[in-house]
């Protein structure tokens, strides 16, 4: 794995193992890593030669009885960067058990949930938006997401970061000397300085935008289905999935609770919420329904508001708009029927019976798909404090005032940029990054 972070000097830690492959396969992987580890491995696995040769498989018999193979990697190389070994054996949950009993007896502790992740970034073989790249890559549930995890992991984020930062540092480097040693370097080149920073926001403010346009495929979007009674909310439901998930009938008021249910819309994870009817009156259960639908519809990126064509916009209808908070589409159903009429001069009609419109329907969430570099949503408000620092630095250079009034602005980028690549994270950032990991990673 490429890595733009620098080589640690810090030693490999006590030894842990866990097993990095998940359960119910035929072969299972087991990784141990820290000091000591080839020697830990040597005690339950032979035959090993008295020189271990790095990156090589060895077919051995482990101690607790099961056969497989052992590949080793020094320190300084390897996924965590530390004298490590990856041990394979079958896969039944009582070997997997019996290997990581034996290499606890003869020195390892189980690794902590993102714990090998954790070393490969203090050992500089990742940074901390790599690591996040890994935790992305683990837990993506499609293509998109995907890969977008594979460009944070190779690093295309902080490489683009390594570029910004390189310019901050040479603006404040001069900014510097020209303060300190104005007799040997001179004034400030302030035109140069300006370039610099000008380039830095340029690129920051391309990343701010990937993320923005990239946000939906990492996050995903919620959309809720509302309408009166009847208007076609499950039918549609149904028929955007392909699958018989909601109940339908003729009967008004079928669907008395909310169902959510997931997406894929090339590659960006919507998830659908059908709701129950919106009509005056009803019953205890149905009001309990509305008043959850009424909560869907303002937790949502966006509402399609479902108007049965066969019946026209009802003032019911009317009052539904009306309540709405959150961006809305109005959507014709029952397209299929003779008499189901136009209630805008351009609405969008939709039949689940058909299937008409229903591309057109997706397609606003298909083109949301993005497979650009781009940062997690958490790299977003610090991305833009550091452009509103160095904006502040730059503007700061133009001004009449000394010229070291700029450092501390670019002081604070430079700090905010630190929080992504993991320079300048505070300790319990970074454990909070960690832990959420799964064992194992
Ligand atoms: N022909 C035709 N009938 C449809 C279509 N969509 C829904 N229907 C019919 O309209 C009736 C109501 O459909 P539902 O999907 O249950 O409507 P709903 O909005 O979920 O209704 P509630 O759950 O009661 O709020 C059913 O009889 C469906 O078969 C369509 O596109 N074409
Ligand atoms: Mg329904």
């Amino acid at each position: 794995m490429p890595s733009v972070a620098e080589e640690s000097t810090l030693p490999d830690f006590e030894p842990i193992c866990a097993p990095i492959s998940a359960a119910g396969g035929a072969v299972a992987l087991v990784r141990i890593s820290g000091r000591g580890s080839w020697g830990i491995v040597r005690q339950v696995f032979s035959p090993l030669p008295r020189e271990i040769e790095p990156k090589r498989a060895f077919y051995g018999r482990f101690r607790h009885g099961d056969d497989g193979l052992a590949v080793f990697w020094a320190s300084g190389s390897g996924f965590t960067g530390e004298e490590s070994a990856e041990l394979s054996v079958h896969g039944s949950p009582a070997s997997v058990r019996g290997l990581l009993e034996s290499l606890i007896a003869a020195g390892a502790r189980s690794a902590r949930p993102g714990e090998f992740t954790e070393r490969a970034f203090l050992h500089g073989r990742l940074d901390l938006a790599q690591a996040e790249g890994v935790r992305a890559g683990i837990e993506a549930a499609t293509d998109a997401q995907d890969r977008l995890a594979a460009h944070l992991r190779d690093g295309d984020v902080s490489r683009q970061l390594a570029e910004v930062e390189d310019e901050v540092v040479g603006v404040l480097a001069a900014v510097e000397a020209s303060t300190d040693f104005s007799e040997e370097v001179g004034e400030l080149d302030v035109p140069s300085a300006v370039r610099r920073l000008d380039r830095a926001m340029r690129l920051l403010e391309a990343m701010v935008e990937s993320g923005r346009r990239a946000r939906p495929a990492w996050s995903g979007l919620r959309v809720a289905l509302i309408g009166r009674p009847n208007a076609g909310k499950s039918s549609l439901l149904n028929a955007l999935l392909r699958a018989d998930r909601a109940l339908v009938t003729p009967i008004p008021g079928t669907t008395r609770d909310t169902l959510e249910e997931r997406l894929d819309a090339a590659g960006v994870p919507v998830l659908l919420i059908d709701t129950a009817g919106l009509r005056e009156g009803g019953d205890e259960v149905e009001r309990l329904g509305m008043e959850r639908t009424i909560l869907a519809a303002d937790s949502a990126d966006e509402v399609l508001h479902l108007v049965d064509g066969t019946v026209g916009l009802t003032d019911e209808d009317r009052a539904i708009a009306g309540r709405l908070m959150r961006p809305t589409r109005l959507i014709r159903t029952k397209a299929d029927l003779p008499d189901s009429r136009p209630i805008l001069e351009e609405d969008l009609a939709v039949s689940s019976a058909s299937g008409q419109g229903l591309e057109d329907l997706v397609r606003p969430w298909k083109d949301q798909a993005t497979d650009l570099p781009a940062v997690l949503p958490r790299h977003g408000p610090i991305l833009e404090a550091a452009l509103d620092s160095i904006r502040e630095a730059r503007a700061t250079l133009e001004r009449p005032v000394p010229t070291d009034l700029a450092a501390v602005d670019l002081h604070a980028a430079l700090r905010r940029l630190g929080e992504v690549t993991g320079r300048t994270a505070a300790p319990d950032m970074l454990d909070r990054i960690f832990r959420d990991f799964c064992i194992g990673k």
